[in-house]
């Protein structure tokens, strides 16, 4: 079963470096879809918890160069 993670990702204004996020996220095994917004600064990520961890999703967000933080 999947779950959706939501967090921020933090100094993204342009939609080049939405598509290098989206693409690394993509690469990643067990990420369904991904959905990276300018406009609100945040990520939504399907993901199959039993293949891979919201950490590491993470850290491959901030590997393409953005902080990410969570909503409040
Ligand atoms: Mo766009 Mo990416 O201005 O660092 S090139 S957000």
């Amino acid at each position: 079963k999947s779950r959706t993670l939501v967090f921020k990702v933090l100094g993204i204004t342009c939609s080049s470096c939405v598509a290098s996020i989206e693409a690394a996220l993509g690469e990643l095994d067990g990420v369904q879809s991904v959905m990276v917004s300018v406009l609100q600064g945040q990520a939504v990520v399907k993901y199959l918890p039993e293949v891979i961890s919201a950490k590491l999703i993470k850290e491959t967000v901030e590997d393409t160069g953005f902080e990410v933080a969570e909503f409040p």
